[in-house]
């Protein structure tokens, strides 16, 4: 059996929690990421018949049933995560369709997954189902990706064409634009289903005056995403209070669409 603390996906969260940290977006306990893995990824570390502890996890997620996820803890520091990744991260099976999670590493000082456990499992169902390649939820807290939810009208689309606006590559990286949610209560079932939702149609699901919520293939699609919303938020951030002499406009996005071969999320243009 292979050292688990060499393994390169896990390697490469703690990189991605102490980067995240550094870049702003998780203050003390804030943020959370969960990353599917493949069965055979975690055989070769663990003994995946012995199960450390069985946790409840509050909902049901039969599509989820047996899979192995990767996933940061309640309470936990980013900060901290490299220091001691068995205290920080765990990594759990499914089962009882998903009512039940599996504890078969971490978590050693009998913690817990994150509290936004609901939204990760339905978001990473919900992206499964538009994108089977999909491993991995992200969340945090940027500066100016919330600042924005507080001063910008809600709407997505309008939302989505400010970002776009405020930097040339927004629609290449996201050409399905943002989703957003209006303020709930978090760590409930409730913001898990209503995330999963708008999870269907777009990898980034703003939380309103909370944070964001991204979806992608790996640890750096779904890091740049909320890189690049974020960069396009503190542009907005920089210049909203000024008068603009010029933006980049309608048709000049339709000129990105089509030298770039994307697509922006059809309507949302008009
Ligand atoms: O505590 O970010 O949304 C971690 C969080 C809750
Ligand atoms: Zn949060």
């Amino acid at each position: 059996m292979k050292d688990i603390l060499t393994a390169p996906w896990l390697v490469e969260l703690v990189r991605t929690c102490t980067n995240m940290y550094a870049h702003g977006w998780d203050e003390r306990n804030g943020g959370n990421i969960s990353v599917l893995l493949d069965a055979a990824d975690v055989a070769a570390y663990l003994d995946c018949k012995a199960v450390l502890r069985t946790l409840p996890t509050g909902f049901s997620a039969p599509a989820l049933d047996g899979k192995y996820f990767l996933v940061t803890g309640t309470g936990k520091y980013f900060k901290n995560v490299q220091y001691d990744p068995a205290v920080n991260l765990g990594i759990v099976r499914l089962a009882d369709g998903g009512q039940t999670a599996q504890l078969l590493w971490g978590f050693t000082d009998g913690g817990k997954f994150t509290s936004e456990f609901p939204a990760h499992m339905m978001s990473h169902a919900a992206r499964l189902s538009v994108d089977p390649e999909n491993r991995v939820v992200m969340h945090c807290h940027p500066n100016n990706l919330l600042a924005m939810t507080y001063v910008h009208d809600l709407d997505e689309k309008t939302f989505t064409r400010t970002l776009w606006q405020m930097e040339t590559e927004c629609i290449v990286v996201f050409p399905e634009g943002v989703n957003v949610l209006p303020w709930m209560v978090c760590g409930t079932n409730e913001i898990g289903q209503a995330t999963a939702e708008k999870m269907k149609t777009a990898r980034l699901v703003v939380w309103a005056q909370h944070g964001i919520y991204g979806a992608g293939r790996d640890l750096d699609e779904t890091f740049g995403l909320i890189e690049t919303a974020e960069k396009a938020a503190a542009v907005y951030l920089k210049i909203a209070h000024l008068p603009w002499k010029q933006t980049i406009t309608v048709a000049d996005l339709h000129q990105l669409e089509e030298r770039f071969g994307v697509k922006a999320r059809p309507g949302w243009l008009d």
